[in-house]
């Protein structure tokens, strides 16, 4: 078992019947979610779901979780995700995968967020391998690239994966990867992104894990914020 299946079956241990959870998306996730539908066959565990993608929403169909729709939720017990970097301060980085409007609804509407990492999503500071993805309505880019700009930060529209195009959110925003100073405080820059009109959603998820489960080279550990 590799250390994302590990602690994907660590974290479905916590979820109780009655709950409902949030799935997260990306390989990590995707091992959760597998669990989780092996405990409600194998054990009956009675629970309620709700996707953070349309990927995740698939996935749990396929394997018979009941869904609720995001509309219809009002709160929910548990989120369960991975990220793409967590700092010492238990900041995150997530949303390569660009669909970040539900990831941060979940995030922020759940009683528990616990993010499952391993090694190599651990860094000094958000930002250090990947930029920070910020989501924009469509007619509003040059603008929101231009204020972030006045803030220090470089970066482009991003393309899709075919090469073919620009990316676009389910939700039909475009996405600006930007790279900041590494000096600029990370509650800082969330609160001025934030406050950028223009900017519908953006990766740095600060002050919103409860729990993160990082497994090393076989041994799950555990830091709750
Ligand atoms: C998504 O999954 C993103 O927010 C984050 O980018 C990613 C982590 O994926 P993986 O577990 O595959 O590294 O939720």
């Amino acid at each position: 078992m590799n250390d994302k299946e590990l602690v994907a079956q660590h974290a479905a241990k916590r979820v109780k019947n009655g709950m409902t959870v949030g799935l997260g998306t990306g390989s990590t996730a995707d091992y959760f979610i597998v669990e989780l539908a092996r405990r409600q066959t194998e054990e009956n565990l009675a629970i309620t779901c709700v996707s953070s993608s349309i990927v995740s929403m698939l996935k749990a169909q396929e394997l018979g979780l009941p869904l609720l729709a995001i509309e219809h939720l009002s709160r929910l017990d548990l989120y369960v995700d991975g990220a793409d970097e967590v700092a010492p301060d238990n900041s995150l980085l997530k949303g390569q995968g660009a669909d970040l409007v539900r990831e941060k609804l979940l995030a922020k509407a759940c009683d528990q967020f616990i993010v499952l990492i391993d090694q190599t999503k651990i860094v000094d500071h958000i930002g250090a391998h990947f930029p920070i993805p910020i989501e924009v309505m469509p007619f509003a880019w040059q603008l929101v690239q231009q204020s972030l700009k006045q803030l220090g930060g470089q970066g482009f529209l991003r393309q899709n994966s075919q090469g073919s195009g620009l990316a676009v959110s389910s939700y039909g925003s475009l996405v600006l990867d930007m790279r900041f100073d590494p000096k600029l405080e990370i509650a800082e820059l969330d609160s001025l992104l934030n406050a950028t009109p223009g900017v519908v959603e953006h990766g740095i998820f600060y002050g919103l894990a409860s729990t993160v489960l990082l497994a090393d080279n076989g041994v799950v550990k555990e830091i709750t914020v």
